[in-house]
């Protein structure tokens, strides 16, 4: 039986830049990526996004959009994790290194995707571009995508 977690991931884009932050530690730990983490009991997707992006940047935003939402399984892990991605244009405040996440600007052209989670080059491109998408990765550890789905959708 599957059971599925919910998680936040916001992407701070600016005209040509991008925020990514180097997580420090626990999952993910040495890869670049956007800010985020569990949705906690009680709290709404949302408010879990600004929780998580001020708890770990330092910023918060007025809008987020809704971007995508994608579904990871890890072979041998019974708990899928449902992730919500979400990208603010605009902010408020100084990008300001966490215990969790050491954030750095990068230029469009420039997103370290050597030093990403290996799926994030599917549909970051998307993110950039406003488009919106669902998809499913199966990891077979932390490097290695054995199947995945990918599709733009009108609403996410
Ligand atoms: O609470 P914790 O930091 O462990 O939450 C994991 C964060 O990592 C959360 O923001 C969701 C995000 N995340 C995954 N998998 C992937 C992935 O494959 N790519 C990217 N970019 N982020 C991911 O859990």
């Amino acid at each position: 039986m599957y059971t599925t977690k919910l998680f936040t991931l916001v992407l701070v884009v600016q005209p040509q830049r991008v925020l990514l932050g180097m997580k420090k530690r626990g999952f993910g730990a040495g890869l670049w990526n956007g800010f985020g983490g569990k949705v906690q009991p009680g709290e709404s997707i949302e408010e879990a996004a600004r929780r998580e992006l001020l708890e770990e940047s330092g910023l918060t935003v007025d809008t987020l959009q809704k971007m995508g939402q994608i579904t990871f399984e890890f072979v041998g892990n019974s708990e899928l994790m449902d992730v919500h991605i979400f990208r603010a244009d605009d902010f408020h405040g100084e990008p300001t290194e966490s215990d969790e996440m050491r954030p750095q600007w990068f230029q469009l052209d420039e997103v370290p995707f050597n030093r990403m989670w290996a799926d994030d080059i599917y549909w970051f491109p998307l993110v950039l571009q406003k488009k919106l998408f669902r998809g499913y990765f199966k990891f077979q550890g932390q490097d290695t995508i054995l199947e995945h789905t990918l599709k733009e959708v009108e609403e996410v």
